[in-house]
């Protein structure tokens, strides 16, 4: 497989661009791992999420570096976008889960502000080295713009943080929050998770 046949395989099958210096080490990469195209796509999120970046070492409130109207539409996109925790206990504490997010699109994204549809959970924005402050519900906690930019390509982590013990004896039962990530690619992202709280 010819350098360029892997770039042109790896942008059509993923349909997102990425940055130069991005593709060539993906190729380097693909061609001494594999050739296979089912793998490419993990193996490419994987490297990508590897590689330091950066931006990664920037104060959460640094300013983007381009305007996100620089080249058509940024995207912000999640793998998983509903989570469910199964049964955990009050007794246990405390839950975490940890959501990948990307920008797919093709130009950059920032990240704007991030909280939760309630005051037992927070959601704090992990990216490369950095992770931001943990947000909760607007109205308990303060709820500050980070404007955290997101390359095309560039993934990061929402960790959400659930307290089953938060809402007393009477949070026993199925329970279901939101955790909102208002971006500057459009509508607000909206990652969810579910359980079934036990004392
Ligand atoms: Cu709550």
């Amino acid at each position: 497989m010819t350098k360029s046949a892997t770039i042109k395989s790896s942008a059509a099958m993923e349909n997102t661009a990425r940055p130069e210096a991005a593709k060539s080490r993906f190729s380097t990469k693909l061609k001494v791992i594999i050739g296979a195209g089912a793998a490419v796509l993990v193996l490419g999120g994987a490297i990508i999420a590897a590689m330091p970046e950066p931006g990664a070492n920037k104060p959460a409130t640094v300013e983007p570096s381009s305007p996100a109207s620089a080249t058509g539409a940024g995207t912000l996109n999640v793998f998983v976008k509903k989570y469910n925790f199964g049964s955990i206990s009050m007794a246990a504490g405390k839950v975490t889960h940890r959501y990948a997010i990307r920008n797919t699109g093709m130009a950059p994204v920032t990240i704007q502000k991030m909280y939760t549809s309630c005051m037992c959970t927070t959601a704090a924005l992990v990216k490369g080295e950095k992770k931001s402050a943990a947000f909760g519900m607007p109205g308990h906690t303060p709820i500050p713009t980070i404007n955290v930019p997101m390359n095309p390509g560039e993934e990061a982590m929402v960790e959400v943080i659930f307290d089953p013990a938060a809402h007393g004896p009477a949070g026993v039962g199925p329970i279901e929050r939101v955790v909102t990530i208002e971006n500057s690619a459009g509508p607000p992202l909206e990652l969810a998770f579910a359980a079934t709280v036990t004392p």
